[in-house]
């Protein structure tokens, strides 16, 4: 089987990228620099017409969005126990990923390019403020959800990789998460682990 990630340092890539080596997974990363726009470039736009990342492409089948290759990567790797076994844990799972995926990331795209969202740049620090208050009104759900916790779950599952990222981007944008002492406690211990470690010294060149 040959996998490739195609991956940006920053992005929520490093979600899928931090899963794949939680699992084991033997794969080759592309870089896709977000920075440079090369998610537009015509080379990429015919493989991924989304024009997003992360994408990955197993024996030359792509797949995008995360809660999908999130689960396909718990799915194949099963030695790994990334997913709860548990049927109703394992949809709880989903219901994680697809809060993340749908219900906190936008929040951050919103304040990181308000451009993408209103031309009239005099909108754009009224955008910001609130995008950032709705960030932080999810993250205060998530930190309920990890009291007493040290994983989402009673052991390490995709959906701490996949919040690790939620985590590190709201981080980048400058926010003080320092009050949310349980979403900052599983920060602090994904930064102990190897596959972060490796994901945040992995950049081009
Ligand atoms: N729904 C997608 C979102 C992917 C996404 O928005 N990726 C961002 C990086 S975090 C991206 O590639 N942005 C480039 C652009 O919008 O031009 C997923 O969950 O994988």
């Amino acid at each position: 089987m040959h996998i490739t990630l195609y991956h940006s340092p920053g992005a929520c890539s490093m979600a899928t990228y931090v899963s794949l080596l939680e699992a084991g997974a033997d794969f080759d990363v592309k870089f896709i620099l977000l920075k440079n726009n090369e998610q537009t470039s015509p080379e990429y736009a015919a493989i991924n017409p989304k024009q997003k990342v992360p994408f990955l492409t197993v024996d030359g089948e792509g797949l995008t969005e995360n809660v999908a290759m999130q689960s396909w990567i718990a799915e194949t790797y099963p030695k790994a126990n990334l997913l709860p076994s548990d049927s109703w844990d394992h949809k709880l799972a989903l219901s994680y990923m697809g809060w993340f995926g749908s219900g906190i990331h936008q929040h951050l795209t919103r304040h990181f390019k308000p451009i993408k969202f209103c031309t009239d740049v005099n909108s754009h620090a009224d955008i910001k403020a609130k995008s950032l208050d709705m960030y932080m009104e999810q993250l205060a759900l998530v930190d309920a959800e990890l009291a007493g916790k040290t994983w989402f779950f009673d052991h390490y599952t995709v959906c701490d990789s996949y919040f690790f990222w939620i985590y590190n981007r709201g981080l980048g944008e400058d926010f003080d998460l320092s009050g949310l002492k349980n979403c900052t406690g599983h920060y602090n211990r994904m930064l102990e682990r190897d596959s972060v470690k490796k994901v945040l010294a992995h950049l081009p060149g």
